[in-house]
Formats: structure tokens, C-alpha cells, sequence
């Protein structure tokens, strides 16, 4: 049987070029909306979304536009000295997600020193579990995510030798499933996604040779849709935050020529809001920074000139891992 096709059509007079300037003033804006309700709403993702806005800016040669020196003593206040690991703001519980987030951050800064390091690393080889596994937290949910957080912050703080490496590739290797994917836990469905964070993961710990490499690639090239824009598993409507978690893991797998990069490009550039500035899910819907980086990095990994050279595996600028002397694989 057929797979049904959910798409969009793009409309004739969409945006066609890059609204650089605009996407940086969408970004400022919201570092200095601090009274407004959406914010205040989303304390819950505050360390994550400054990643995003900060990685966007910086993508646009725009870091220089934003000078907040609060923003190092914001995320030195959300480490918590008792287990070492980071949150999202203020009085939540630490977390992977933004303990990662909080790091990519000081790394791009080059202000890393500010944190307790030790404490950083002991937190991230706690939520190893005896599988090989990561929690997220001390709550216990259990997600491929987590791992690949566990081994981008470790590596970033070069730091890989307090985890066990062996156990925690065992644990990836069975969540592969049988069209080349891998899914949040053994046994569940292969998401673009969780892909990249299986790949990004195998590719810190050099191990990408146990991919099934053009069973996984060819499953990725298929997420593209006649829009141009691309899913996360079949017969879902097309996103563009999958031009980033498809594209990376294609790039890894040194295969990025299987997908049309002008139909992406078309689709990504359709996807910009041409009145705010900012890069939405689908054209015509309300954009936001988490669209907005994920557009941007994924024009970076198309080539597209006037934004930095993105890295694949940690979504962070290029010459930031040049200068950390990381070099995560990438298959040729
Ligand atoms: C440093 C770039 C970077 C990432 C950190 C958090 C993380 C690591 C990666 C997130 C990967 C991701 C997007 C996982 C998706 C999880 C999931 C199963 C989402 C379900 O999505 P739906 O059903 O969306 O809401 P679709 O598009 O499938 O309809
Ligand atoms: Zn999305």
C-alpha cells in the first residue's frame, strides 16, 4: 500500500531570500521581553531557548548586537551546588537537556570557567544508568535524548572518561531499528529527531561503523515532501525544525546530496515571517527561536552564504569546536 503524503503548498509570493537583519531583531527582542507574559510562561525552557537565540544570533554574525553580561550570572545561578547539574531558570530541577544547553552556551562564550566543572560531570555520570543508559534527571525517564546530552556535555568539557563509553554504545545500539533508525528506547519508532541524537552521539564516541548507514540514509531522504520541506517519520506534515534533525544526521552519514537542497531552501525561506522577523514550523504559522535556529543551522549545512559554518554533530558554530581542538566524526 501507497504511504498517504501530508504537505503543504508554498504560496507564489512567500519570502524568497534571507531576512538576516530581521531574524536578528526577532532574537534581541525577545532577550529584552522579560515582562511579558510569553515569557514568563516559558521559565520551563528558559536555558534551552537562550541556546537557541544565542546559537541563531551568533549563525548571523549578529552575537555582537546582544552585550548582557547578566546572562553568565543567570546561568551560573541556575547550577545547583548539591548534585552540580544546571536548569532551566530558577528554582527548577536541574536537567540534561539544559545542563547541555547551559554549556553549549559558555563554550560559544568562551566562559565555561564560571560553572563548577567538577560538579557539572559528576551530575551528567550520575544519571548513568547500569544499562548503559542516561535519565534526564533524578526523576528517571529514560530517552536516547539523553544520552547524546550526557556525551555532548562531557565532550565538550573533555571529560568522556567519566562515563562508561562501552556500556552507554551497547545501550544506542539497541534502539536501532529495522529500517536503520533509532527510536527513544529499544523497541520504539524510528524519529528523525531521536536519529540525530543517535547519530550525534555515535559520532562524539567514533563509533557511526555500527549505523546501517544507506538503509538509515535512504529512510532520511525519503522525509522530503514535494514542498520541499521535510518530516520527521512518514505521513507527517513537513517541519522545519526536521530540516535540521534530517539534514545533520544526513551529513553525518556523509550522504546530504540525497536530498534536493534548492527544494529545502525554497521551503525553509517560505517558512520566514517577513512582518516579526523569525522562522515558524510551516509557512504562515507564528515563528519562534527553536524554528528559527533550526532553519538558520540548516541553511548553514546547505552552504548558503552570510551564515557561519555550522557543526553537525553539536549544532553549534564550527570555529567553536575548531577552537575547543573537537573533532567528532563524520563519514565521508
Ligand atoms: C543540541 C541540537 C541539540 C539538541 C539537544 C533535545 C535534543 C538534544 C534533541 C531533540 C530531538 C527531537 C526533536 C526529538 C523528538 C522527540 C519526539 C518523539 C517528538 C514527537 O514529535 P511530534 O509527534 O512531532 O510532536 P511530529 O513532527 O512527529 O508530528
Ligand atoms: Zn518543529
Amino acid at each position: 500500500m501507497a504511504t498517504p503524503i501530508k504537505d503543504v503548498v508554498l504560496d507564489e509570493n512567500r519570502p524568497k531570500t534571507l531576512l538576516a537583519e530581521k531574524h536578528a531583531d526577532f532574537i534581541i527582542k525577545l532577550f529584552h521581553s522579560e515582562d511579558n507574559y510569553e515569557f514568563a510562561i516559558t521559565d520551563y525552557l528558559r536555558m534551552s531557548g537562550m541556546y537557541w537565540g544565542l546559537t541563531a544570533l551568533d549563525l548571523l554574525h549578529k552575537r555582537d548586537k546582544l552585550l548582557r553580561v547578566d546572562l553568565f550570572d543567570f546561568i551560573k545561578s541556575c547550577q545547583d551546588p548539591e548534585s552540580g547539574g544546571i536548569s532551566a531558570s530558577l528554582n527548577h530541577d536541574p536537567h540534561l537537556l539544559h545542563t547541555l544547553s547551559a554549556v553549549q552556551i559558555l563554550c560559544m562564550y568562551d566562559k565555561i570557567d564560571i560553572l563548577d566543572i567538577e560538579g557539572v560531570v559528576k551530575y551528567v555520570a550520575s544519571l548513568q544508568q547500569p544499562d548503559g543508559s542516561f535519565s534526564g534527571d533524578k526523576w528517571g525517564e529514560i530517552d536516547t535524548r539523553f544520552s547524546f546530552c550526557a556525551v555532548a556535555t562531557l565532550s565538550l568539557l573533555k571529560r568522556m572518561d567519566s562515563i562508561d563509553v562501552d556500556k552507554a554504545v551497547k545501550f544506542i545500539e539497541t534502539c536501532k531499528n529495522f529500517d536503520g533508525g533509532f527510536g527513544s528506547r529499544p523497541l520504539s519508532e524510528s524519529h528523525a529527531g531521536l536519529i540525530y541524537c543517535c547519530l550525534g552521539f555515535l559520532s562524539i564516541t567514533n563509533r557511526l561503523d555500527i549505523v546501517d548507514r544507506d538503509t538509515l540514509a535512504w529512510w532520511l531522504c525519503e522525509r522530503q515532501l514535494p514542498s520541499g520541506g521535510l518530516n520527521g517519520r512518514p505521513e507527517k506534515l513537513p517541519d522545519v525544525c526536521y530540516s535540521w534533525w534530517v539534514l545533520s544526521s544526513l551529513k553525518l552519514l556523509g550522504r546530504l546530496h540525497w536530498i534536493s537542497s534548492t527544494d529545502l531552501e525554497n521551503f525553509i525561506m517560505a517558512c520566514q515571517d517577513g512582518e516579526t522577523g523569525g522562522i515558524s514550523d510551516r509557512p504562515g504559522d507564528v515563528a519562534d527561536p527553536y524554528h528559527t535556529l533550526f532553519g538558520l543551522a540548516a541553511l548553514s549545512l546547505l552552504g548558503y552564504s552570510n551564515i557561519k559554518m555550522v557543526n553537525p554533530t553539536y549544532c553549534m558554530p564550527q570555529e567553536v569546536i575548531d577552537r575547543l581542538g573537537l573533532k567528532p566524526q563524520v563519514l565521508a
